[in-house]
């Protein structure tokens, strides 16, 4: 398709009344204009929990807990548009493997069960029977279970992942790869190892008590817009808000509540960010070695600085991390964080000052190769002052899917902990496998080697969320057996192994009727509060069965007479909680407990300052400065969301926050690298990546736009470029790939 569109200047504001008109757009095109109901029952008490992020919800609820982005994600779920048994007919996957995600997503929900005929090359239906056998005798051929691997996405709800784990570990495998793996796996392994617990330590109450919050690395007003609510609300209150961007986020500059009548008819608008830094795309290290060494220098100086007594107490490490910042140089700072000497002391000075400092962040520092130890420099800063584990302060990753920190709290992981399985052996005996499974990358790499012949997708698109697109659809094609539980169609199911199953499945805003009526399901979000959710609407078609259905029905078939009595379980998703409390800390009394209209607080060992380490304290950890290194010419470009998706679905191709309208394939650029490079704003060009492997990977036809970010960086939407990141380049340790450092050249198309 043809994205003509325009380019205009990015707004100095988000929010206010083009959110409200964009909101409106969107599901007045997909039938649902008239249908406010369902909105209104987003985040309550008594609704479904919005599929847009992982935002907690205050505990005093208005009428209005959803953003314009959680009505995009609602509307793109509940559209009357049906991709169903006529349009596979009609179009082959042949055609279809044409089309770009956005026209992908336009096809609306699909709506029974469809397998690939390889004869005729278009998806037919099959009965959920058929399909579970199918699955079954696949399954249980295999020469090891190992060869099987299950993904899943982050919506799924806890029930479901749940019972997706008992299933696969039944089945013998710990292959667990999930999108956490591309994107706050980073965050869980630094934390874990600093902190003794891999998830944030703050709640939403902690925002109205910070005296300062430092964002790194995120854009809220696409991501998490209903977090401005928080940030406008503390800027107002004086609260400092000191940004580290290297793209100037309209929203993050400024921010109109679109739900506050005056506010919006008037274009008023809050002043979000006290202070704004660019460092270069991959400096961040070096920006919070910088202030470190800044709170160092001025405590030998004139002391009062440091909270000598949370250091004593609480930590281990402090020596090491003061010696190597007194060591570091100041040049190497500057030039490795792309920030000044001033700059890092202004920052400094507002953390010296603040009384309570939370530090949140996001993709820009989870998708990098020195990620964990960024994460723990930026532990090593919260600590100097003690702001973990007093109210008004602490860590605060925000995550990305709404339920992506409660699979991984059900047991979706590939290297569970001993004591997850043994709790899980005792409760349905059986032998858990303790050999680790495959993680994303890993899971690509045994696909591609042959080790790996089966691969299941609970919900996401990973043929397309995934790194060097052109080596994992390669893995994929060499598969025996695909499977797909999904809502809506997506590049992933065009990419066929030697045979394909799509198994469509309810979405969080329908009605989920088993035998003993209507269910609810439970979801964690990004602050460890978990809250039931129940859809009202009427399922988009009747033969769509529920996520824990189609485990239950896939488990049966696999497992023959071994495993619990999956029907049963799934007849009330009660049976399923009840296990959940006898395997998962913090879940006793699960049933009770949700009661609660806005659910439980699992707790954090963190934020009671009960130190689950190896020594037992909170941990300073030492880490060298990134080599960052680029080849002559190269720039380092980091791939993000557009404001019209989520993830791989594109709802529409709009970026409004940027000045873009109508189009995805655009490269942002500083306006001196295209000058010396003689290029100009509207010119096409392509994109071009090498890894170690030799092999250059080309994104094509890319026109460039000239933006407000640092010399030698360059931004562009995921995931158009996703070809460009070689599958060996991810972050130490945590194996997320490398999304947000990419070298690439330039070349005119
Ligand atoms: N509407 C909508 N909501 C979403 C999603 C969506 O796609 N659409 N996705 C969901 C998911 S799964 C996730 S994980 C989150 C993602 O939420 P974000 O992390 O906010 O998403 P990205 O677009 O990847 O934005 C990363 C930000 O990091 C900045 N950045 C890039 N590199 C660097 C760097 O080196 N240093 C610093 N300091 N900043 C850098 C970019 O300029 C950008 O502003 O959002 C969730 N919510
Ligand atoms: N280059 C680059 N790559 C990235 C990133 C990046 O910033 N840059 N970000 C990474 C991140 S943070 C993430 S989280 C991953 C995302 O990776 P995924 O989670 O795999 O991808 P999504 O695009 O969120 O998945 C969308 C699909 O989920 C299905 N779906 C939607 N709702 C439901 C539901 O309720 N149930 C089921 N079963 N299916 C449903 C629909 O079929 C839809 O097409 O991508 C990663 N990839
Ligand atoms: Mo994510």
């Amino acid at each position: 398709m043809t994205q003509d569109g325009s380019v205009s200047s990015p707004p100095t504001a988000a929010g206010g009344l083009g959110a409200l008109i964009s909101s409106f757009q969107h599901a007045r095109a997909h039938g649902l204009a008239k249908d406010w109901q369902t909105f209104l029952k987003a985040n309550q008490a008594d609704g479904f929990d919005c599929p847009g992020c992982a935002w907690p919800e205050p505990k005093k609820r208005s009428s209005f807990e959803f953003c314009e982005n959680g009505v995009k994600a609602i509307t793109h779920e509940a559209t009357q548009r049906r991709a169903d048994a006529a349009f596979f007919a009609k179009h082959s996957v042949e055609d279809l493997r044409k089309r770009d995600h956005y026209w992908l997503e336009q096809q609306g929900r699909l709506t029974e069960p469809m397998a690939y005929n390889n004869r005729t090359h278009h998806y037919e239906p099959i009965s959920w029977d058929d399909a579970f056998a199918k699955i079954g005798k696949i399954l249980r051929t295999l020469d090891t279970p190992d060869e099987a691997i299950f993904y899943t996405s982050g919506r799924t709800s806890n029930e479901a992942a749940f019972l997706y784990q008992l299933f696969g570990r039944m089945l013998g495998t710990n292959n667990f790869p999930d999108c956490s793996n591309m994107c706050h796996e980073s965050s869980g392994v630094a934390l874990g190892e600093s902190i003794g617990i891999g998830k944030g330590t703050v709640t939403l109450e902690d925002f109205e008590k910070a005296d300062a919050i430092f964002v790194f690395g995120q854009n809220p007003g696409t991501n998490h817009p209903r977090m401005l609510t928080e940030l406008q609300k503390a800027a107002k209150r004086g609260c400092n808000i000191v940004t580290f961007n290297p793209l100037k986020e309209a929203a993050l500059l400024r921010f109109t509540h679109p739900q506050h009548a005056i506010a919006t008819a008037t274009g008023m608008s809050t002043c979000i960010s006290s202070h704004y830094f660019q460092p270069v795309v991959g400096g961040d290290l070096a920006a919070i070695k910088g202030i470190m060494k800044h709170l160092i220098e001025w405590e030998e100086e004139r002391g009062g600085i440091l909270d000598k007594d949370f250091i004593d107490k609480e930590t281990s490490g402090w020596l090491s991390v003061r010696d190597d910042l007194r060591l570091s140089k100041w040049d190497d700072l500057v030039a490795n964080s792309g920030l000044s000497k001033e700059q890092m002391a202004e920052a400094a000075q507002i953390y010296a000052t603040s009384e309570r400092v939370i530090a949140c962040w996001a993709m820009g520092l989870t998708q990098q190769k020195q990620a964990v130890g960024t994460l723990q420099t930026l532990v090593n800063l919260l600590l100097m002052r003690g702001n973990i584990g007093k109210p008004g302060a602490g860590a605060c990753p925000v995550r990305g899917h709404s339920n992506v920190q409660g699979d991984r709290t059900m047991g979706i992981i590939e290297k569970p902990k001993p004591a997850f399985l043994k709790a899980l052996g005792k409760t349905f005996g059986f032998e858990p496998p303790t050999r680790e499974g495959y993680n994303t990358v890993e899971a690509i790499k045994a696909m591609h080697a042959g080790r790996a012949i089966v691969f299941m997708s609970m919900g996401g698109n990973f043929a397309a969320a995934t790194p060097d697109t052109a080596y994992t659809e390669a893995a994929l094609e060499k598969l025996e057996l695909t499977i797909h539980v999904s809502t809506k169609l997506n590049r992933g199911h065009l990419v066929i192994g030697n045979e394909s199953l799509i198994l469509p499945c309810l979405g969080r805003t329908e009605q989920d009727a088993q035998a003993s009526g209507l269910q609810q399901v439970t979801v964690e979000d990004s602050m460890s509060m978990v809250h039931a959710s129940r859809g009202h609407r009427e399922p988009a078609s009747p033969q769509l069965r529920s996520e824990p259905a189609i485990i239950a029905g896939i488990a049966a078939a696999a497992l023959k007479e071994k495993g619990p009595d999956w029907q049963a379980l799934v007849a009330n998703y009660d049976l399923i909680r009840d296990k959940i409390a006898e395997v998962v800390p913090g879940f006793d009394h699960f049933n009770d407990r949700l009661k609660e209209p806005t659910g439980f607080y699992l707790g954090n060992s963190a934020r009671d300052r009960t130190w689950k380490t190896s020594t037992h304290k909170a941990r300073f950890s030492v880490h060298p400065l990134p080599e960052n290194s680029l080849q002559p010419n190269q720039l380092r470009l980091m791939t993000v969301r557009s404001h019209d998706q989520f993830n791989t679905t594109i709802y529409g191709l709009d970026d409004r926050y940027r000045g873009i309208k109508g189009k995805r394939f655009v490269v942002f650029l500083n306006e001196k690298d295209m000058a010396e490079r003689s290029l100009k704003a509207g010119e096409k060009v392509n994109l071009i990546s090498g890894g170690n492997d030799d092999k250059k990977r080309v994104a094509k036809g890319f026109e460039i736009v000239a933006y407000d970010l640092p010399r030698g960086c360059a931004a562009a939407y995921f995931p158009e470029t996703n070809v460009l990141v070689p599958i060996d380049s991810y972050a130490a340790r945590s194996y997320t790939p490398t999304s947000k450092f990419i070298p690439i050249w330039l070349e005119r198309a």
